[in-house]
């Protein structure tokens, strides 16, 4: 299904910058926010490109054109080959299921349009692989391409990287990640698309591990070279969703309807990884859907040889900075409020103190993108570094499903031999 496209965009005046037309596909969560981010960045960053969101794309025609009146985008389609083909298209940004990032983001690639594209980059490494290739032909050729790892745009996480990096730490010598959710504790939330292997690849793994592994690497500047982990499915089958309860597009904080049957969770519902980095640091992962109560709770702390820094999403505006320099009597982890013009991003906003939210690292990320494809740049992180995380995805898997280097612990306190307990 087409809506008439609107005329072809006019081109920039003389002292106007280029336009940049953007196609998202995808409308739900995560089309929302990127929406209301293309739509936001121009106002509060000088981008060097005029982005403008020329067209949307979603299976329903009717639920793609209430999203399109909502965020003021002139063009519907229904088929997300017809705007990776359209000429007047400069750049794809993919907000589907992970099954669809692969084939959307290779043919506009090879199209030659700029990608964007939501985390994690693929469902396999053998997917993530096509797509790095894909992306290091199309820049030879102008086309650049970013895998959308949002949160390291929150500036308190960015400015934990620059702290790091000036050494403020030290050696790092401990990396401790969480991201916590709980949208799935109850048994009878539905089977959504999010917990079906062949959509989504994994479950919370993929989904928010992906995140912690990317912020941990990001933030530390390390590399994870090896992981020993567990994954668990808490909820091994779930109500089916009413046909008619859209359930299946919202696939996420969704509740309600469904029509009886019941399907297999057929992905991780949690997984704890442990796991060493090419600088010699160990690091523990906790990324679960079962934390109850906690909603979106992403922890991470670094530990080095001079101080350690402690983030909580939960206070995104704040990073915690324990420094080894201090004397004793007065050293403490000291709360930094992290919205000074001098700090990464937050002088484009607010004067210090009023804070940002989840949205507006959606915002920085759209604006580096466009940054990046006005001055022919490469954007991080690029699909090459989207890959590297799922092949960290695809060892964690791996190591679960062997059970490599188990050891089972009887859980009795009697002595080898003896009947009676001990402390009886
Ligand atoms: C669901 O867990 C989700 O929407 C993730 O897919 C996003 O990446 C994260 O930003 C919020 O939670």
């Amino acid at each position: 299904m087409t809506s008439q496209p609107t005329s072809a965009s006019p081109e920039a005046g003389p002292t106007e910058p280029r336009p940049l037309r953007v196609a998202l596909i995808g409308y739900s969560f995560m089309g929302s926010i990127h929406a209301q981010a293309w739509t936001t960045a121009p106002r509060f960053f000088d981008l060097g490109i005029a982005p403008r969101l020329s067209a949307v794309c979603g299976r329903d025609a009717s639920a793609a054109q209430q999203f399109a009146a909502k965020f003021g985008i002139p063009r519907v389609e229904t088929d997300w080959r017809t705007l990776v083909e359209d000429p007047e298209i400069d750049a794809v940004d993919i907000c589907t299921p992970g099954n669809l990032h692969a084939p959307i983001a290779i043919a506009a690639l090879e199209a030659g349009k700029h990608v964007l594209c939501e985390k994690p980059l693929a469902n396999s490494v053998e997917e993530a692989e096509r797509m790095a290739l894909a992306a290091r032909d199309a820049r030879a050729r102008g086309a650049l391409a970013m895998v959308g790892f949002s949160y390291r745009r929150t500036p308190a996480l960015a400015y934990a990287r620059e702290l790091v990096r000036e050494g403020r730490l030290g050696t790092i010598r401990h990396i401790r990640a969480q991201y916590l959710q709980d949208w799935i504790v109850d048994e009878d939330f539905p089977l959504v698309w999010r917990l079906e292997r062949d959509k989504a690849g994994s479950g919370a793994l993929g989904d928010i591990g992906a995140h912690i592994l990317d912020l941990a690497q990001y933030v530390s500047g390390h590399r994870i070279v090896g992981v020993s982990a567990l994954t668990e499915t808490f909820v091994k089958s779930r109500p089916l969703p009413a046909a008619s309860s859209g359930l299946q597009a919202v696939g996420l904080h969704a509740s309600g309807a469904h029509d009886g049957g019941r399907g297999a969770v057929t992905v991780d519902d949690a997984a704890v990884v442990i796991a060493r980095t090419d600088e010699g640091a160990l690091a523990t992962f906790e990324a679960t859907r079962f934390a109850t109560g906690r909603k979106n709770a992403i922890r991470l702390e670094l530990n080095g040889s001079k101080g350690s820094l402690a983030f909580d999403f939960e206070s995104l505006n704040e990073l915690w900075l324990y420094d080894g320099v201090d004397p004793a009597p007065s050293a403490g982890f000291r709360r930094i409020l992290v919205t000074e013009p001098e700090h990464p991003y937050a002088g484009a906003w607010w004067p210090a103190g009023h804070g940002l939210g989840y949205d507006h690292c959606f915002v920085h990320e759209v604006a580096d993108f466009a940054r990046a494809i006005a001055r022919g740049e490469q954007p991080e992180p690029s699909f090459g570094d989207g890959l590297q995380i799922q092949r960290l995805l695809e060892a964690v898997e791996d190591s679960a499903a062997g059970r490599a280097q188990w050891r089972d612990v009887a859980t009795s306190d009697v002595p080898a031999g003896n009947a009676a307990t001990v402390g009886a």
